[in-house]
């Protein structure tokens, strides 16, 4: 476990809800929950009669075909958790038929492409076509309600199309984000069995292309399972491979087919999407989420916590090929029928003030962005903030990792020159949406919390080792959740027994979420991050085993050891060490040879920052790698190795430290 050593209790400074929100000017709403009174009696309703509650938003919220008669049912000891079972919904006609059918011209996605001043809108009335015409193009190919299509694809608007389309025919999409490499696709379209890809024949990020199409080819040489491969032309480059009858071209499929397409009413249970994400083992897994529960937790937690309004224009800089984009680009944006931005660049390209001028030029109203990007562009000073005009800005969020107190305060007074609510979001794949989380005009911040449980969450910190429950505030421990909420994951894809042995019965009676957490005197809550073999880089999850097996992949490693070494930037860094066979000899060449073997197997954003060969790991006497040495040791904290009575050969920790002193 990450330990921090700071007292956050009592001491921090508390920052109230800013008065611009609680007394709005110029006509605009109050805030959805305004005080913390307000919130502590919505909460409680939510636990303590949840039928009544979770009733209720149900069916503000979402429009059924078949209304449900049951809330819930099932449990996390049994793992057999379904949320308005009787219930049938489409969830492509909630988020986008409802809006365009009362105003087909208002915007649901404002495009920014990445070459600045290239932005463009799509109303809910031309999403509700193309949606349609893709939809009987995913039909013409003989797909039905079940069936799984891999999407690979940049940020564009098309890629939520290819999303919905796939949701208005009750198929199971899998976005695969298009920074994977060809085989870390091919491992998830095969998991999937996918029988369609759909894709772009380039991205562009920075100037820079992405080839997805070849990097499609390259995947598919192992996926026969796949019979079409639809490509969106992006870029049009004309050196991109097409080999038809597999292959076809959107634009002259969607062309063929008429705009209208029935949506097709599933069960609140059939599933919506799988996500593929890393976990304590090398294979990547596939959480599955549902219809109903999903839309549900998606759009509920949207709306409160960033207080979302008739007219906002909301901004979550998060790619689709994480849940982040899944929730809160797409799915929770559109079944509020709101106006979302599609950011397909980075932000620094041109330069620094890419994001804030994207704020200025649509006038968004709420931002989400991860600690990692806060933590870089305020290297870049605040100029190239405050040269723009962020005045339209409410609410200000961040995800992915824990925020540090400095580039909390920034992000507030910078950014948010002091006018905004920063909401502090934690939540996982797995949770589907915000599950701690500050409500904007209603929750005392304290700068690096994540405060309390959103609606219906209840949580609870367990001492690790006995499992038993600590009550009481001034505790800490590992974070659970008490009982089953409507966006949580239902299952691993193929894999029910991996789904109870990694979040049900290592607490039986609990959800486990993999983190460590406290509760201060105060009763907020305090992320200390992963307590399992997962690391977080820059907010992307990535599994130490993952890395390892692409490591020995190459022919010149014997064994490898990988864990995550704390970075100002980045959050963590991943710190390899490798031991090479014999009749290999370390040098950098070697080096950068293997960095690029994890580049490839996996993608860039698994690229290790400091790669270490040593000749020996260190080992228990049967043999089994002792990582905890080696997160101390890289984190600085040699003198605190604890235990190492089971260390087979102590000699070797003078050298080991030795050379991580020279690497790092
Ligand atoms: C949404 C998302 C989940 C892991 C999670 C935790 C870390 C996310 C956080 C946070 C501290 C926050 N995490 N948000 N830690 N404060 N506000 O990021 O999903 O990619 O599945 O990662 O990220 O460690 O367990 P995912």
């Amino acid at each position: 476990m990450t330990t921090d050593n700071q007292d956050h209790s009592a001491q921090t400074e508390i920052y109230q809800p800013p008065a611009r929100l609680a007394n709005p000017e110029g006509g605009r709403e109050k805030p959805w929950v305004s005080s913390m009174a307000e919130y502590e009696a919505l909460y409680k309703e939510s636990i303590n009669e949840p039928n009544k509650f979770w009733t209720r938003v149900a069916n503000e919220m979402l429009t059924w075909d078949k209304p449900f008669t049951q809330v819930s049912h099932g449990s996390l000891t049994d793992g057999d958790i379904a949320w308005f079972p009787d219930g049938q919904l489409n969830v492509s006609y909630n988020c986008v038929d409802r809006w365009a059918m009362k105003d087909p011209s208002r915007v649901a996605f404002i495009y920014e492409a990445d070459e600045p001043g290239q932005s463009s809108k799509v109303t809910y009335g031309e999403l509700l076509s193309q949606i349609c015409s893709l939809a009987n193009v995913l039909n013409s190919f003989g797909l039905r309600k079940g069936d799984t299509v891999a999407i690979y694809m940049p940020m564009i608007p098309e890629a939520a199309v290819a999303m919905l389309a796939c949701a208005r025919l009750g198929l199971v999409h899998t976005v695969v984000f298009a920074g994977f490499s060809s085989s870390s696709l091919a491992e998830r379209v095969a998991d999937a069995r996918a029988r369609v890809v759909i894709t772009a024949d380039e991205g562009l990020r920075g100037s820079r292309p992405i080839r997805t199409k070849a990097i499609v080819d390259e995947a598919l040489k192992s996926c026969s399972e796949v019979e079409k491969v639809l490509v969106f032309r992006r870029t049009g480059n004309e050196n991109v491979a097409f080999n038809a009858p597999r292959d076809v071209w959107w634009h002259e499929a969607v062309a063929a087919q008429r705009p209208y397409c029935p949506p097709v009413p599933v069960n609140a249970e059939d599933p919506l999407f799988l996500l593929y994400t890393s976990g304590s083992t090398g294979k990547p897994k596939g959480v599955v989420h549902t219809s109903g529960g999903y839309l549900l937790g998606a759009s509920l937690t949207l709306k409160y916590v960033f207080d979302i309004h008739d007219n906002d224009v909301f901004c979550c800089t998060a790619d689709i090929g994480w849940i982040t984009g899944h929730s809160y680009v797409v799915y929770g944006p559109l079944a509020l029928g709101s106006t979302s931005v599609i950011f397909e660049s980075v932000p620094t390209y041109p330069d620094a003030s890419r994001y804030w001028r994207l704020v200025e030029d649509h006038k968004i109203t709420q931002f989400y962005t991860a600690p990692t990007a806060i933590r870089a562009l305020r290297r870049h000073g605040d100029e190239a903030v405050t040269r723009c005009d962020l005045s339209s800005l409410r609410v200000i969020g961040s995800v992915g990792e824990p925020i540090n107190p400095d580039a909390w305060t920034w992000y507030n007074e910078v950014v948010g020159g002091s006018r905004c609510a920063v909401v502090d979001t934690y939540w996982q794949t797995e949770t589907g949406s915000h599950v701690i989380t500050p409500l904007p005009g209603a929750t005392p911040a304290k700068p690096g919390s994540a405060t309390f449980p959103f609606f219906g969450i209840e949580l609870a910190i367990l001492d690790p080792t006995t499992g038993a429950e600590l009550e009481g505030n001034d505790v800490s421990g590992v974070l659970a959740i008490k009982r089953p909420w409507p966006s949580m994951a239902r299952t691993i894809a193929g894999d029910h027994k991996r789904f109870l042995e990694t979040y049900l019965k290592p607490y039986p009676g609990y959800y486990f979420a993999g983190d460590g957490a406290s509760r201060d005197a105060d009763g907020y809550y305090w992320i200390r991050g992963r307590v399992d073999d997962v690391i977080n880089v820059s907010g992307h999850r990535m599994s130490t085993a993952e890395v390892e097996s692409a490591l020995i992949g190459h022919h010149a490693v014997a064994e490898s050891a990988v864990v995550g070494a704390p970075d100002e930037l980045t959050g963590q860094a991943i710190c390899a060490f490798v031991t090479l066979k014999d009749g290999f000899e370390a040098n950098d060449t070697l080096k950068s040879e293997l960095v690029k073997e994890v580049r490839t197997r996996i993608g860039p954003i698994a690229t290790p920052k400091t790669l270490i060969l040593v000749d020996e790991l260190p080992k228990t006497r049967s043999g089994k790698i002792i990582r905890r040495i080696l997160r101390k040791v890289v984190a600085g904290e040699a003198d605190q190795l604890g235990d190492l009575s089971t260390l087979s050969d102590p000699s070797i920790l003078d050298i080991l430290i030795r050379e991580v002193s020279v690497a790092l």
